[in-house]
């Protein structure tokens, strides 16, 4: 039966790990995949995570199955760090540990296809390149907006808004919550209410992905966005990531949060995820929720944690800044966040910058801006200045 398949390509980013990998130039740059290295050019676990693995190998009673919907204790004490305080009350608001991420974005597909097949889901590019494919493999319509001018740097909000005018009342907008990957433009206070005002008055769905939580201006800035939006629409589905601003990338840890309007529909929406969990993964893993909830129960724990996550978002904020002084051309960079910024470079110029600097970024021109160290920063500038990318 194998015969009919064709080869597919693999994942782009993915890609690069390896290509990393087996490159022996001993100052060769992984500025590739998304993950935060620090000044030594490594992806420490995070302090409070070691502290939390230690305190789970004393007193973790058991390794029986939890059930379908995760640890909903991982999923409450998250609640307050993404919602705010008292917000996101789980009887309107059901939520449901995921594998990642990703595994919520999935799930929260599903959940629209079942409920709404015909609904389009609108899509700003350029944007993280699983989203498309993760939509159109459960079969929903992706309509694609431009979002991003790479070669200014600037958030195209104007035709954002444009496009998302011609939404129909029960499609889904795809929003960045915040460090928005590839391009670190994310939108200002302002156009997040303009967009929510938008979702509110022509019944416009936002799905919103946070996976960068934290590692933008800080946990309480990065959530901005989403919390003007929840709390101006009926509905919303929210995919909530732990891997990176809790250090646990394999660990595969996250959420789906779906705000319903009433008690009796979340109540639904909550049994509905359940039985597409239940046929896609079964049950999440354990081993991540159960570090965050470990942290989130322990004050002490809890307060190392949020000192990490702000370290990490300083040193972001000091690469970006040590790029932006070493040219003056890509001072843009300064005022973008996250771990990404997009340069308007040719597959070529990539290819150039691999084989003459021994710098990997992605095919599409993304640097993951916290591969760098800031000394290194001039290094950058003089290897994209030798390509012709300045
Ligand atoms: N959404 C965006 C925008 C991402 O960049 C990532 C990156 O990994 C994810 C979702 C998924 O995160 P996870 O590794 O938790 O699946
Ligand atoms: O965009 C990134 O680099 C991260 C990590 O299939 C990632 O989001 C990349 C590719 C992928 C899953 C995660």
């Amino acid at each position: 039966m194998f015969e009919s398949l064709k080869p597919m390509p693999a994942d782009p980013l993915l890609q690069i790990i390896a290509a990393h990998r087996a490159d022996t130039r001993s100052d060769k740059i992984d500025l590739g995949v998304g993950v935060f290295r620090d000044e030594a050019g490594g992806t420490p676990i995070l302090r409070a995570v070691k502290a939390a693995e230690r305190y789970l190998v004393a007193n973790q009673p058991t390794k029986g199955y939890l059930g379908i919907e995760g640890d909903p204790v991982f999923t409450d004490l998250l609640r307050p760090i993404i919602f705010g305080k008292n917000g996101g009350d789980a009887s309107l608001v059901p939520g449901i540990q995921t594998p990642g991420g990703g595994g919520a974005l999935r799930l929260g597909g599903e959940l629209i296809a079942t409920a709404r097949p015909d609904a389009k889901l609108w899509l700003g590019t350029p944007s993280w390149p699983n989203h498309r494919p993760i939509f159109e493999a459960v079969k929903l319509e992706v309509r694609e907006y431009r979002f991003a001018d790479l070669t200014t740097q600037t958030l195209l909000f104007d035709e954002m808004m444009a496009a998302l005018r011609q939404a129909s009342a029960g499609d889904v907008v795809l929003l960045h919550g915040c460090c928005h990957n590839p391009t670190g433009l994310d939108l200002n206070h302002d156009q997040w209410r303009e967009v929510a005002d938008l979702c509110s008055a022509n019944g416009l769905i936002p799905f919103v992905d946070l996976a960068y939580q934290g590692l933008g201006e800080s946990l309480e800035a990065d959530a901005m966005g989403l919390r003007t939006i929840f709390e101006r629409v009926p509905e919303l589905l929210l995919a909530y990531s732990c891997d990176k601003n809790f250090g646990l990338y394999r660990e595969r840890t996250g959420a789906l949060y779906v705000k319903a309007s009433s008690a009796d529909l979340a109540r639904n929406v909550a049994s509905n995820l359940a039985v597409h969990a239940r046929v896609s993964w079964s049950m999440p893993p354990d081993h991540g929720a159960a570090v965050v909830r470990a942290i989130l129960e322990q004050p002490e724990l809890e307060a190392d944690w949020q000192a990490e996550v702000a370290e990490m978002g300083q040193r972001i904020r000091a690469v970006r800044r040590a790029i932006a002084s070493a040219a003056p051309s890509l001072s843009a960079i300064a005022h973008e966040y996250g771990l990404f910024s997009n340069l308007a470079v040719s597959r070529e110029q990539v290819d150039a910058l691999r084989t003459e600097h021994g710098i990997y970024i992605a095919p599409s021109g993304r640097m993951n801006v916290a591969g760098l160290k800031v000394e290194d920063a001039p290094r950058l500038v003089a290897a994209l200045d030798a390509i012709g990318a300045l």
